[in-house]
């Protein structure tokens, strides 16, 4: 039996990452078992207290909370390698790329923002739903959200751009048009999953460099 694929989907608010994460599961758990996973995951300490900070209950350094985000995929790591090792394919609803993303749309350095997530496991894909801005405001207002405002979107959309040509990981990255109708864009997203599904079958799970 091969290892699990671990799935990542990124993307700007409002790109429908919910909906898409849900309709994936669905699809691969009829071959395979198929398990979802969210960050931040809100219900540990660490997610309780990122969980305060998103809803503005309380403030936190930039660098602080950074670091708490990343704190909480670490306290998931193990147990996401034990269930890829179980032969589960994980589709995560962001991961590290938001982590980074997030954080330098607010100005801290790069390479500062990437190393407290080296070591992780590393994506067999990373899924990005693009949205222009024109194509999100059609789709209603943001949340409520700490990060809920355009011009933080904006310039979260740049950071990804960024991101996506960081050559220790580019060959992971699949974009997929997001302002397609949701039945397109699923199968874009399933004809990208298959590419890390592939990757598992012949590959040993990598980590973040
Ligand atoms: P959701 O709306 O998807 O719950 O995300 N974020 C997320 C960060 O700033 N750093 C991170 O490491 C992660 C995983 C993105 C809540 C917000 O948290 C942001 C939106």
């Amino acid at each position: 039996m091969s290892r699990g694929a671990l799935v990542v989907v990124e993307g700007l608010d409002r790109a429908g990452k919910t909906t898409q994460c849900d309709r994936l599961v669905a699809r691969l758990s009829t071959s395979t078992t198929t398990k979802l996973r969210k960050f931040p995951d809100r219900t540990t300490p660490i997610g309780i207290m990122i969980d305060s900070y998103l809803r503005s209950n309380s403030d936190l350094d930039d660098n602080a909370i950074h670091l708490l985000f990343s704190a909480n995929r670490w306290e998931a790591s193990s147990a996401i390698k034990a269930e890829l090792e179980n032969g589960t394919t994980l589709v995560v609803d962001r991961y590290i790329y938001s982590g980074i993303a997030f954080s330098r749309a607010k100005g801290l350095d790069a390479a500062w923002c990437r190393n407290p997530d080296v070591g992780l496991p590393r994506p067999d894909v990373v899924i990005f739903l693009d949205i222009s801005e024109e194509a999100t405001a059609g789709r209603g207002g943001y949340g409520e959200e700490r990060y809920e405002k355009k011009e933080m979107q904006r310039k979260v959309r740049q950071a990804f751009k960024e991101l996506r040509q960081d050559e220790r990981d580019a060959e992971d990255w699949v974009v997929v048009d997001a302002g397609q109708s949701v039945e397109e864009v699923e199968e874009d997203i399933w004809r990208a999953a298959q590419k890390g599904i592939e990757r598992a079958k012949t590959e040993d799970l990598r980590t973040i460099l």
